[in-house]
């Protein structure tokens, strides 16, 4: 598909701007009626844009002034769009079905999906890796494609979350039931003499590919605890217990005791998959981020003096995970803790965002796609995409900024198809959405869940899929919608986290 643009749709106000390849110098939009197409907008197309991700140049067509209800599609001499809706909801259940994918990886239980329903998985108990020791770690929601079940990206899951429905003007009343089932799996993941908590529970490698998970019953393991997993562990345990008044006290004891072990654990190296385990790794060799992170949430909960010297003593960290926390740290500050909060430390942490935001803003304004990626396309780009327009939205949230929803609005359009490979990269939605994700429950039954966001463009090329569909292809094109390819096709639970927040704040 040449033309590049939102495939499910528009609000009537919003700007709406498709990409073309060069050589068409005018476009026409059609309306689709009962009694045929009927032209309603002829313009010009801009002069070319360079795009360096994607190594070539595009136009753009404007067509923000269609605004009346209605199906439309956008024509050139040289091709037709997908078509497309003016709608005041034009992205129709896909919020819900982005909430809904949360109950599809549910672990431990029995999950009444449709095609994809199973019976209760990995319900034995656990192994705590080289010990006769066995634990109850049952529930919380697989990671990813995989069965793994991981503290560090779910945390991040549950913060997104929470922050969706609380800063929401319309919140989704069942997000606060979803989320406590990660919650209550996180509270089993910490050692409760210690405080610690442990990284991850897995088998020992990853299970074949089209296996259903209550198939997969080897044997489990709990994998020791590590600073990242304590430290995000307190956070997330802190923030809960604003929005779980009876829990309160469980939640905040627990997330101390987690703090406190992280301050007597602070010289221990970062996790590393001990010998014997191949799943996930979630290293990260900085911890004093997540600290950061939880030394806020446990003053903005508690109001304790001993967290707020612990940020400012510390160095203002930035990101919204799995591996950078710091920027749920500000945006917490800022929205919560202004009545106590020390001035310096509050200005600080406003101008770090801004810088933030203005970087994002620059990156922004040089993409013909609306995104904000410039040349970097990693492993979960489409992660990277969405926190990026979290921040912009958390920062109007603090200060109200109509461009940074625009480009908020702009980063939806780039994951709805209006990118480079015109791919909507959610299952389910769009014209050309993603089809053989790498998910197991999805490649066993043979379909894709529906409402999962994949990693999307990985320039690395790191499986053996993506070596072979793309070599020698610019970062942007890096992608393969093939099962094999879990660096690109993937899908995750704290990649549709964020994009979550994002549709509920934009309120779609
Ligand atoms: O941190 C570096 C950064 O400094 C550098 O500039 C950048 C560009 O090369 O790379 C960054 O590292 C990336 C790292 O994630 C942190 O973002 C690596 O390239 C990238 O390969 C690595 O990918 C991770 C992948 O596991 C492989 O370890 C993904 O973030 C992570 O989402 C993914 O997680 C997997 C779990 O292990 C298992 N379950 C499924 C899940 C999703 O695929
Ligand atoms: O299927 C696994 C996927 O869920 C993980 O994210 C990925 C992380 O490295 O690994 C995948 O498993 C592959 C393994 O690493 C190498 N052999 C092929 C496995 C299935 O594609
Ligand atoms: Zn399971």
């Amino acid at each position: 598909m040449k033309i590049k643009l939102n495939q499910l749709g528009y609000r009537p106000g919003d700007k709406k701007i498709a990409v073309l390849s060069p050589g068409d110098s005018e476009f026409e939009v059609f309306r689709q009626t009962a009694a045929g197409s009927q032209s309603v907008l002829c313009g010009k197309v801009s002069a070319p844009v360079g795009h360096a991700a994607s190594k070539g140049s595009v136009c753009l067509a404007d067509f923000t002034g269609i605004t009346e209800r209605g199906e439309y599609f956008l024509k050139t001499p040289s091709g037709e769009s997908y078509g497309f809706i003016i709608d005041e909801n034009p992205y129709g259940n896909l919020r819900r079905a982005i909430l809904e994918m949360f109950n599809y990886q549910k672990c431990g239980v029995s999950v009444n999906g449709g095609l994809w329903s199973h019976s209760a998985c990995h319900t034995g108990l656990a192994a705590i890796y080289e010990t006769e020791i066995k634990k109850d770690v049952s529930g919380g929601w697989h990671d990813a494609g995989d069965y793994g079940r991981y503290v560090v990206p779910a945390a991040k899951t549950v913060a997104d979350l929470l922050l969706a429905y609380e800063l929401s003007k319309n919140p989704d009343s069942e997000v606060l039931d979803t989320v406590w089932f990660e919650i209550e799996w996180m509270l089993k993941m910490q050692d409760e003499a210690t405080g610690a908590v442990y990284h991850k529970v897995s088998c020992k490698s990853f299970c074949a590919l089209d296996m259903m998970p209550e198939d997969e019953n080897g044997e489990l393991f709990i994998a020791p605890p590590s600073l990242n997993a304590a430290g995000d562990f307190a956070a997330v345990m802190a923030m809960a217990s604003r929005f779980y008044p009876e829990k309160k006290e469980m939640l905040l004891s627990a997330a101390k005791s987690a703090f406190l072990w992280c301050e007597s654990n602070l010289n221990m190296t970062p996790y590393k998959n001990p010998a014997g385990i191949r799943t996930g790794g979630y290293t990260d060799p900085q911890f004093q981020d997540e600290i950061f992170w939880a030394a806020a949430e446990l003053f903005i909960a508690t109001g304790d003096e001993k967290y707020h010297t612990c940020i400012k003593e510390s160095e203002i960290f930035t990101g919204l995970g799995w591996r950078d926390m710091g920027t749920y740290a500000i945006a917490e500050y800022l929205l919560h803790a202004e009545s106590i909060a020390d001035e310096k430390i509050y200005g600080q942490m406003k101008d770090t965002l801004k810088l933030l935001c203005g970087d994002i803003m620059q990156k922004y304004g040089k993409s013909p796609y609306g995104d904000s990626l410039e040349e970097t396309y990693i492993w979960g780009s489409n992660m990277v995409l969405a926190n990026n327009a979290m921040t912009l939205l958390l920062a109007n949230e603090i200060e109200r900024n109509p461009e940074y929803t625009e480009a908020a609005q702009e980063h939806m359009n780039y994951l709805l198809g209006k990118n480079a490979i015109s791919q909507s990269f959610v299952t389910g939605f769009g014209k050309k959405s993603v089809k053989n994700p790498h998910h197991r429950p999805s490649v066993a039954k043979g379909e894709a869940v529906p409402g999962m966001v994949a990693g999307g463009p990985e320039m690395h090329l790191h499986d053996s899929a993506l070596k072979e569909l793309c070599a020698g292809f610019p970062p942007a094109k890096c992608y393969a919608d093939v099962k094999e390819s879990c660096a690109s096709n993937e899908i995750a639970i704290y990649w549709n986290s964020p994009v979550y927040f994002v549709l509920a704040l934009l309120d779609l």
